[in-house]
């Protein structure tokens, strides 16, 4: 556990973020840029890990193109993290297995899109996890991962 000096000499214990990212996402910034943007998941990373730091928060980001691992990691962010963001990429669209894990973990939970996901094809229009969220941000790209972290942040200190 990462711990930090809490303002009056004593040390606390940092609240965990999960940054969770599905599947092809590690190919961000070497293709489709038009779409994606070219930022890499590796510069996504550093942006997230600064924004957490500004709100008191440390970060565990992670890339699965494995449904089940997804899984594995929600299920361990219901014990170890105080919220989760998650994009679950092409998972969004078909998977009743990561509603079901995030509709069980009670910690507040962002989806997140780099791109509109209703602005693009009819089978992306409908997203099976996203009711099992607090909220949802799409559409801006990397910057919605600092987005995600705002809002994140804010759902965790109101809770
Ligand atoms: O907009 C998003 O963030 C998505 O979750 C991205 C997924 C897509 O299946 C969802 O419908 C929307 C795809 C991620 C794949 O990313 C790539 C990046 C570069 C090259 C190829 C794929």
């Amino acid at each position: 556990m990462i711990r930090g000096e809490g303002g009056d000499g004593k040390f606390m214990a940092k609240k965990k973020a999960y940054v969770l990212n599905g599947p092809n996402l590690n190919l961000l910034g070497t293709r489709e840029p038009d779409i994606y943007g070219s930022t890499t998941l590796s510069e996504i990373e550093t942006l997230v890990a600064s924004k957490a730091g500004e709100h008191g928060l440390s970060v565990d980001f992670r890339q699965s193109n494995s449904e089940g691992e997804l899984v594995d990691w929600v299920q361990e962010a219901g014990s170890k993290a105080a919220g989760l963001i998650i994009n679950p990429g092409a998972y969004t669209h078909t998977s009743v297995a990561l509603f079901d894990a995030l509709s069980a973990v009670s910690i507040p939970k962002v989806e997140l899109h780099l791109s509109n996901i209703h602005a693009r094809e009819e089978f992306r229009r409908r997203s099976l996890t996203a009711p099992a969220a607090n909220g949802l941000i799409m559409g801006f790209g990397a910057t919605g991962y600092v987005l995600a972290l705002d809002a994140l942040a804010a759902l965790i200190n109101r809770a």
